[in-house]
């Protein structure tokens, strides 16, 4: 076909000029990406499958049947990207331009053209998540933990031995991944600058309706905002643990040693609540006893998840969620059990997989994956390149929104407490949600500011893990507990690093969440103080989440956030209003003490 055109160049130059000057015209891009949408979803449920397979069943062939399916869609999508070229300049209707720009960003991990290197992004790809799927820590050959293993020893334990084990234990999980990782980075980023971006993080960065330069001022923006108050809730914590495990282990000056924070990446801070010095059933009830008093199953969990959300007015979901989705850890088999929500065919096979603890964070967790697959199912109606979040935080901010309606009301209301803890619980209660929601800013933030720099080269490998410290340190104020070297690699401990998916959604969930939150709040007529609001069954708050849900990404950000909320920016506002009364208590906690590290 190439050849044959050449051909005809050489022998009819004038003609040839004169063809490929006409243009294009709008309805023959509105019939290509009629066509490319058509081509894509078909693959993109065959990729799902593979990949479902994959993660709840890991072994070398299915590996490398995902592998092969995540080949083929990203070898459709860059040469749709290639063909869509000859329609650049063309002026169309908006929502056909926005459906072009969608299209170049569709893929998280853009490949070379050259197939021999593409197959080799996609199977590096595959392997990183699979190796971390597979990862445990083993004390002796027989005698394993997997994450979800560790995670909760890191929750529950309070002995800095053990913990340190267990950190260390887990972190051999990133060392092996180093080489490929750096492969990975290479291979992406050509495949990036043969679509045009820069690089892999500025091609990622392209997806927020707005230039690179003004995201990178937004993401200063709300973090200066957001800034002080983890400063205070560090300060705090830091005090409190020095206090507990003496000066020698939590140094009052210095960073928070990063094994001491309940949680193997010190993200969230939940788990060590109880270390605080707060009184003895301060918040007036502990939700994971009340989950397990119950003798609540996992699936139980997710039907009061799903309660809620039917309580809004929305439907049910289907049956086939319940006999697809996997919510517990099967014991004979390597499951990825990071947890995460599927829409399978693009319209009703929603499912999610979880390894669910009964647990408080895992009811929270629950209501998050819900959020994805209510939205998925809101916008299933758009077209093909429409189906998705108005930006990835909002996809990650939904059942965020939600979850934080699971008030002590809203927990008497469906029976699972008795009693309503009085207003003077509310401190207690802001700093349990604090350690969950606010710890997690500078985490949320630092991954792709890390992963960012990586894929433009000014991290380069051999500086990974001496960039990823110096990152830490500066935003959370957390080190390692034993000292760490390039021989490690820690990024690649965590998921999203092995697993490749961007990050910086989460940083801007934990800010819209709030947003969100509170104008639901309004619409669902109340005044209280925020944090004891729940809009469980207000139809009015639920017809309103709809709307913007059913939107999809059709419309720039700014629009669907006006209309859940009336507002056009991420607004730190709300999680500073949320959390005012603990920030005033903190700072009065904290009179004296040294701020910072
Ligand atoms: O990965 C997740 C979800 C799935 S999208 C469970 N989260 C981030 C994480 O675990 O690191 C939710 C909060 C942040
Ligand atoms: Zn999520």
């Amino acid at each position: 076909m190439k050849l044959r055109l050449l051909v005809a160049a050489l022998l009819f130059p004038l003609f040839i000029q004169a063809q490929t000057s006409s243009k294009p015209t709008v309805a023959e891009a509105q019939a290509f990406m009629n066509q490319a949408e058509a081509q894509l979803k078909d693959m993109s449920v065959k990729a799902n499958r593979a990949q479902w397979v994959q993660e709840n069943f890991i072994t070398d062939d299915t590996q490398a049947l995902s592998a092969d399916a995540n080949d083929q869609i990203t070898a459709l999508t860059e040469d749709l990207v290639e063909q869509a070229k000859r329609f650049d300049g063309l002026a169309m209707p908006a929502d056909l331009q926005r459906k072009f720009l969608l299209l170049k960003l569709s893929l998280t991990a853009p490949a070379p053209h050259d197939a021999a290197l593409r197959k080799e992004m996609t199977q590096i790809a595959s392997s990183l998540d699979a190796d971390y799927g597979k990862g445990k820590y083993c004390r002796k050959p027989d005698d394993c933990l997997d994450i979800t293993a560790i995670e909760k020893v890191m929750t529950d334990s309070h002995d800095p031995n053990q913990l340190k084990e267990m950190w260390v234990g887990w972190h051999k999980v990133g060392a092996p991944m180093r080489p490929r990782y750096a492969r990975f980075v290479e291979l992406s980023n050509q495949g990036a600058r043969e679509m045009g971006f820069k690089d892999v993080g500025a091609m990622w960065r392209a997806g927020y309706d707005m230039t690179p330069e003004q995201f990178n001022a937004e993401l200063e923006r709300l973090w200066q905002q957001v800034r002080p108050l983890y400063v205070s809730l560090h300060t705090f914590v830091r005090a409190r643990l020095s206090r507990y495990y003496g000066p020698n282990v939590v140094p009052p000056d210095g960073p928070i040693p990063a094994d001491l924070l309940g949680n193997p990446w010190a993200q969230e801070w939940d788990g060590i609540f109880p270390l605080l010095g707060l009184p003895e059933n301060s918040r007036g009830y502990d939700l994971t006893q009340l989950l397990q008093a119950r003798n609540l199953d996992a699936k139980g969990m997710v039907r009061y998840g799903e309660a809620f959300y039917k309580s809004l007015g929305l439907a049910p979901l289907p049956d086939t969620f319940w006999e697809r989705s996997l919510f517990t850890k099967p014991r004979d088999r390597d499951v990825v059990c990071h947890a995460s929500a599927w829409d399978v065919d693009t319209a009703d096979d929603l499912r999610v997989k979880m390894c669910i603890q009964i647990r408080d964070v895992d009811f929270v967790t629950i209501h998050h994956e819900l959020g994805h697959n209510f939205y998925q199912r809101a916008y299933k109606n758009q077209p093909f390149m429409f189906q998705g979040g108005a930006n990835d935080g909002f996809h990650e901010a939904i059942g965020d929104t939600i979850a934080l309606s699971v008030t002590p009301e809203y927990l008497q209301k469906i029976g699972l407490l008795d009693k309503v803890p009085p207003a003077d619980a509310d401190i207690p209660l802001l700093l349990r949600k604090a350690l969950e929601k606010v710890a997690f800013l500078p985490f949320g933030l630092l991954i792709d500011e890390w992963r960012w720099r990586v894929f433009s080269g000014e991290i380069r490998p051999a500086d990974y893990n001496k960039a990823w410290w110096e990152m830490r340190l500066k935003y959370q104020g957390v080190a390692p507990p034993v000292e760490r070297s390039e021989a490690d690699f820690d990024p690649g401990a965590k998921y999203h690093v092995a697993g490749n998916v961007p990050y910086m959604r989460y940083f801007l969930a934990d800010i819209l969440q709030f947003q969100f939150y509170r104008a639901l709040c309004k619409e669902a007529g109340y005044t209280g103080p925020l944090n004891r609001c729940t809009f469980y069954q207000s139809k009015e708050a639920g017809a309103k989440l709809d709307k913007m849900l059913e939107m999809g990404q059709s419309k720039p950000w700014p629009d669907a956030l006006e209309a859940l909320t009336g507002q056009r920016q991420m607004d730190a506002s709300a999680i500073l209003d949320y959390f005012a009364p603990l920030q005033k208590w903190l700072d009065e906690q904290n009179t004296g003490v040294k701020a910072g590290w």
